[in-house]
């Protein structure tokens, strides 16, 4: 540290494992503009060039005719707002990177994702797995938490590693929809993706709260008794993602109220923590999320003792 040159306007945020010190910075001082997002809207045209097409809607627009170009720019905005008025942060990087959605990308394309690159494509879907992507406020939360999750702890996309990243995705996710709609632990619904699917899909593409429920595909396991060992899909990322979403779900509800408060508070510092490495497992991650815990809310508290119990339910050691 005493070798660094700080600059006034970033604090460094230092934290040593036992193989390295690792180092981040990160804004002190927040951008002009910050507290409001930066968004724009292409409309693909059903092709599938992954450059922007045609600007359908900019930041401050009003709405336009295209409903999905609509509901792309308001879930941009609630995922947003989930991450600046909960954790602070200003956009995926925390410098307020522009949030650019294609829309209407390929045709019947039953898919959404992040490109890596500050752009989210979404699907309309085939109708029968699923429907217009733009509509689904978790799934937005979701593939713009791949973009955070990159410029943080950047798991790894395979085995234990990628189905955190899936896990830290779907978790806050479902925060964005439960803090825009102002849902508690019990109210909420705990799926992920049930405002897009179309009938084969139906009721949702996962459930937080009983995986391997959600559909008659889901097959994602709740607890490490049912981890799936098998290559495709990166090493079943989005299978074992289960394991790590039903721990949040528990130590959420052992809480109570909202989980955007303590449990989602939690994960994020967890997110942000220079401890947490490219590599980590689920019991490296569950341990640091103890640490974040016992950190911000004290080592006999009833927070730092429903991480304890979310974990064990999952049968991941801590
Ligand atoms: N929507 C998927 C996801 O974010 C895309 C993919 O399979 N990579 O996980
Ligand atoms: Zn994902």
């Amino acid at each position: 540290l005493d070798t660094l040159q700080l600059d006034q306007s970033f604090r460094v945020v230092r934290a040593e494992n036992a193989a390295r010190t690792v180092e981040t910075t990160r804004a002190l001082t927040p951008r002009v503009g910050a507290g409001t997002p930066s968004r724009s809207i292409y409309d693909q045209k059903h092709s599938t060039a992954t450059t922007p097409g045609t600007l359908a809607r900019s930041e401050g627009q009003a709405p336009v005719a295209d409903v999905s170009v609509n509901q792309a720019y308001d879930n941009f905005g609630y995922t947003y707002k989930l991450y600046w008025d909960i954790f602070h942060r200003d956009s995926i990087d925390d410098q307020g990177l522009p949030i650019e959605g294609l829309v209407h990308f390929g045709a019947n394309y039953d898919n959404a994702f992040w490109d890596g690159a500050g752009h989210m494509f979404f699907g309309d879907g085939d109708g029968q797995m699923l429907t217009d992507t733009t509509k689904g406020i978790d799934v937005v939360g979701h593939e713009l938490t791949h973009g955070v999750t990159q410029h943080e702890a950047n798991l790894t996309y395979s085995g234990q590693s990628g189905a955190l990243n899936e896990s830290v995705s779907d978790v806050f996710g479902s925060l964005v929809k439960q803090y825009h709609l102002g849902q508690d632990v019990a109210t909420a619904d705990w799926l992920i993706g049930a405002d897009i699917v179309g009938p084969q899909l139906a009721p949702a593409l996962r459930s937080m709260k009983a995986p391997g429920t959600a559909n008659h595909y889901d097959n994602q396991p709740a607890t490490m008794d049912g981890y799936v060992h098998t290559t495709s899909d990166n090493g079943g990322v989005h299978t074992n993602s289960g394991i790590p979403n039903h721990a949040f779900y528990v130590i959420a509800t052992t809480i109570g109220g909202n989980a955007w408060e303590a449990a989602g508070q939690i994960w994020y510092d967890t997110l942000v923590d220079p401890r947490l490495r490219p590599n980590a497992t689920f019991s490296k991650f569950a341990a640091l999320t103890l640490r974040s815990a016992r950190t911000r809310y004290g080592a006999s508290s009833n927070e730092a003792a429903a991480v304890k119990t979310g974990w064990d339910e999952v049968k991941v050691r801590v």
